[in-house]
């Protein structure tokens, strides 16, 4: 009877394999005799997307129907990896299509490797949003993603010689199955120009804002779909285009060249990702591509909000706008210049509205990347909504004023605009005063805030702050990246944990259970014996699988401290070579992640590393108890290889600089043991999985505002401790890099002379701790039961249950279940 399934819909293995086949002929283009796996691939996706489109709009449908109250998540970045994995999962459908894929004679995760992911993101906080929106859709949650669609994402990294080379990610080169271009859903926004006040029809004073260029952002759809549910929800990018309107007045002007340069210059906007983890100040154009995708969101909220025939005085109660960081803050503005000069609404309303819409999340406390933008750069390319942000300042500070007169340093530390020197808007500052809720990702993160950068804010208005800490999609760094060890977990969790990953503590009676360790073993041996492969493949080195593997990878920066792991490695290297007998398991350093292109030291770290690993990977002395490693191009592909196959995950970011951290819950859903300091997540990681099962080290952040305080003197640290004096010297003599002391003289004296993240302070903290996790290692059993109690613990780090809170505590939004 399958006979009869529809070809676009249809879920058993007959029907996909039709589907499969008609979607290469039809849709490809291609004979099976002919296509390649790369055909193969766009014809399944296009299968699935089929799939996804009854529920997609359904859901759609739905959820206008019940004029549901919505989440906008606005993100500058997003990481959402490989789709069609994702969607097989989502939809059920993952054995069935296995099997269809294997008709046609070829293997489904072959084509699975074959997509190339949306890099649309550096890190952390654009891999959380992806997390976000799979928990939404899974929990049922009417969202939008709202975002841009860069032409080329993060730059893909290749290694020459031990150093980052980067090189473009084209990753729509092959056209992008999964999106769909709404040519009719597009918005214009102005840039520069000047503003003009006029008398309106009642009288009063308004304000038009005539640009000096418009662009248009055109909506780019792509499908979420939530796991075991039918909704499915919606990411909206945005990618830039010249307006019709310009071209055809140049065109008229007889300047046919210039509108076409003119074209192509509106269409450079969502070219490129900025590579950087830090702001760039004076970068005119990551400024408009901001102002691009907010301005289209805003004004697509205010389309969808008004065609469901309500008044804008209702639009807080049917949307809210969760700011992920400070990059899309300028929506405060936005929001008000639509709302006064666009819809003529009076100030207090306009303010009221706005202010009951936005909630802020803050992601990092490094003074150096919060972001400000120069004030004359601000008024050249948005100068109405530079009066508007002076004016939101002026009624704030006189409200300062009033509660706390006399503290002009009060005023002066909180307004929105730095004066102490040449003057920037404060984009953090922004987004506290135009929201009703700030949040920090964790509890320590969160308490660091109230305490440092945003501590005026606090005592102002302590009721808006609150914590959420953040949360991992199991879906994704469970179940498609360790099908194995989640068919283990199944068995004796129940199958129900993905979708309610405190269901994993079932586990926890049989972590003591020997007669499982084995099983627990092999599983994580195969991942091993695979990532082994994967680093033969693409770097030439062997690695013993049955060696612990030590694995550190997220982007490259000196909070992070991938150098720390670096000097434990050159101290374990020299006492082996003293001592040929000591008695250590043997270890595999990996190490993954980019360096932002700018970014000199951490350039340099990545140099390090693999100087490191030529002279230990080369030498019969150690070669069999050592072997350093850098996996190139770290990715959310490369990741799901990577979490699965570590026995320890390196958290050892100086205390009090990593807001969360995301990969330490996906490291410990796979079991692995953490050694970390207290830093972001990692305190609430070890109180879950219990101190006993996490291996801490280093100064406390209050111990470290203390040594700060008291005048932190590195060098004394190196002159007191051999081990690291030896470690040291060893570098800045040159042992790693043929005698050429020069090379590495910039980190070494950095170290000595300033250490800003306390290397050398904690170096011996790390040592001793190390040397623990050797010892834990050769006892296997209790290794064993170690890693069982993490994954056990660790659902509460599901990103299900951060959305629920978010739901809960600040969005305050219900399920809407869609029906088939
Ligand atoms: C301005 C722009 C170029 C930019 C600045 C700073 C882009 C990205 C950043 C880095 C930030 C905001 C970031 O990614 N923070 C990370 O957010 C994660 C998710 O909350 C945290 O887990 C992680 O600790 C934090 O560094």
């Amino acid at each position: 009877l399958t006979e009869h399934e529809p070809t676009r819909t249809g879920l058993s293995v007959d029907a996909l394999h039709r589907a499969l086949l008609d979607n290469l002929f039809y849709v490809v283009g291609r004979f099976p005799a002919v296509a390649t796996r790369q055909d193969y691939y766009r014809a399944l996706a296009f299968t699935v997307r089929d799939r996804l489109l009854h529920r997609w709009l359904r859901t759609v449908q739905t959820y206008k129907e019940e004029r549901s109250r919505t989440v906008c998540y606005l993100s500058a970045e997003y990481l959402p990896g490989p789709q069609l994995g994702h969607n097989l999962l989502a939809l059920g459908i993952f054995d069935n299509t296995r099997e269809a894929v294997r008709r046609v004679g070829l293997e489904l995760d072959d084509l699975i490797e074959e997509e190339a992911e949306p890099g649309l993101g550096n890190g952390g906080l654009g891999r959380l949003a992806a997390c976000y929106l799979d928990s939404l859709a899974t929990l049922q949650r009417p969202a939008i993603g709202y975002g841009l669609r860069y032409e080329f994402g993060i730059f893909r990294q290749r290694i020459d010689n031990g150093w980052q080379v980067e090189v473009s990610d084209s990753w729509l080169r092959d056209g992008n199955p999964w999106e769909l271009r709404r040519p009719h859903i597009a918005f214009e926004i102005g840039l520069g120009g000047h503003t003009e006040r006029y008398l309106d029809h009642h009288g009063h004073t308004r304000v038009r804002w005539v640009p000096g260029e418009t662009i248009r952002g055109v909506a780019h759809d792509t499908a979420i779909p939530g796991y075991g549910v039918f909704n499915s929800n919606l990411l909206r990018l945005w990618a830039a285009e010249a307006t019709e309107s310009f071209d055809f007045g140049s065109f008229n002007a007889g300047d046919y060249q210039g509108a076409v340069r003119r074209k192509i210059r509106s269409e450079t906007i969502s070219r490129v990702l900025y590579p950087n983890d830090e702001p760039e100040t004076g970068k005119r154009l990551r400024l408009i591509q901001g102002y691009l995708f907010v301005s289209c969101s805003l004004q697509d909220m205010l389309r969808i909000h008004l065609a469901g025939g309500e008044g804008l005085d209702r639009f807080p109660q049917r949307f809210v706008v969760q700011l992920n960081d400070t990059h899309p803050a300028i929506a405060v503005a936005e929001l008000m210049r639509l709302l006064l000069d666009k819809h003529g609404m009076e100030w207090e309303s306009a303010w009221d509205l706005t202010r009951r819409t936005f909630a802020y999340t803050n992601h990092t406390l490094l003074p150096e990347a919060l972001e400000k933008w120069s004030l004359t750069l601000f008024e050249e390319t948005l100068p109405r909504h530079l009066e508007i942000i002076l004016e939101i300042n002026q009624y704030f500070l006189d409200e300062v004023r009033m509660r706390f007169p006399h503290d002009e340093a009060l005023t002066t530390r909180l307004s929105l605009i730095d004066e102490t020197g040449p003057r920037y808007v404060r984009m953090a500052h922004l987004a506290c005063v135009g929201s009703f809720s700030i949040n920090g990702v964790a509890r320590l993160h969160t308490a660091l805030l109230a305490d440092t950068v945003l501590r005026d804010f606090h005592t102002l208005w302590p009721e808006r702050f609150n914590n959420k800490t953040n949360g991992i999609s199991p879906r994704r760094f469970g179940n498609l990246s360790n099908p194995d060890l989640c068919a283990l977990l199944s068995r004796v969790a129940g199958p129900g944990w993905a979708a309610d990953a405190e269901r994993l503590r079932l586990l926890e009676p049989h972590a003591h259970r020997r007669e499982i360790y084995p099983e627990w073993r092999r599983i994580k041996l195969e991942r091993k014996r695979a990532l082994a492969r994967y680093v033969a493949d693409q770097t030439g080195i062997v690695v013993d699988p049955e060696s612990m593997f030590d694995i550190q990878v997220k982007r490259i920066h000196e909070y992070k401290r991938q150098h720390l792991n670096v000097l434990h490695i050159i101290a374990l290297y020299s006492r082996i070579k003293m001592d040929p007998t000591l008695d250590a398991a043997p270890r595999t350093f990996v190490f993954g992640g980019k360096a932002a292109p700018g970014y000199k030291m951490a350039k340099l770290i990545i140099k390090l590393i693999h100087s490191v690993g030529e002279v230990v990977n080369r030498d019969p002395a150690v070669r069999d108890r050592l072997r350093v490693v850098f996996v190139p191009d770290f990715n959310v592909k490369v990741a799901q290889r990577i979490y699965p196959a570590a026995d320890l995950s390196e958290q050892i970011s100086l205390a009090g600089m990593e807001a969360s951290g995301t990969g330490n819950m996906k490291f410990a859903l796979n079991g692995a043991l953490t050694i970390g300091t207290l830093d972001g997540a990692n305190v609430e990681i070890r109180e879950e999985v219990g101190a006993e099962n996490f291996f801490l080290f280093g100064l406390t952040s209050a111990e470290v505002q203390a040594r700060k305080r008291s005048g932190y003197c590195p060098y004394d640290c190196y002159r007191e401790n051999p081990v690291l004096r030896e470690a040291i010297d060893l570098l800045a003599d040159g042992l790693f890099s043929h005698g050429d002391r020069a090379l590495f003289r910039p980190l070494v004296d950095h170290l000595l002379q300033q250490d800003d993240y306390m290397l050398l302070a904690d170096f011996q903290s790390y040592i001793d701790c190390q040397d623990r996790v050797d010892r834990a290692f050769r006892d296997a059993d209790s290794w064993t039961r170690m890693s069982m109690l993490n994954v056990a613990r660790i659902g509460r780090f599901s990103s299900d249950r951060v959305v629920q809170e978010y739901c809960r505590e600040i969005w305050r939004l219900e399920p809407v279940t869609i029906r088939p």
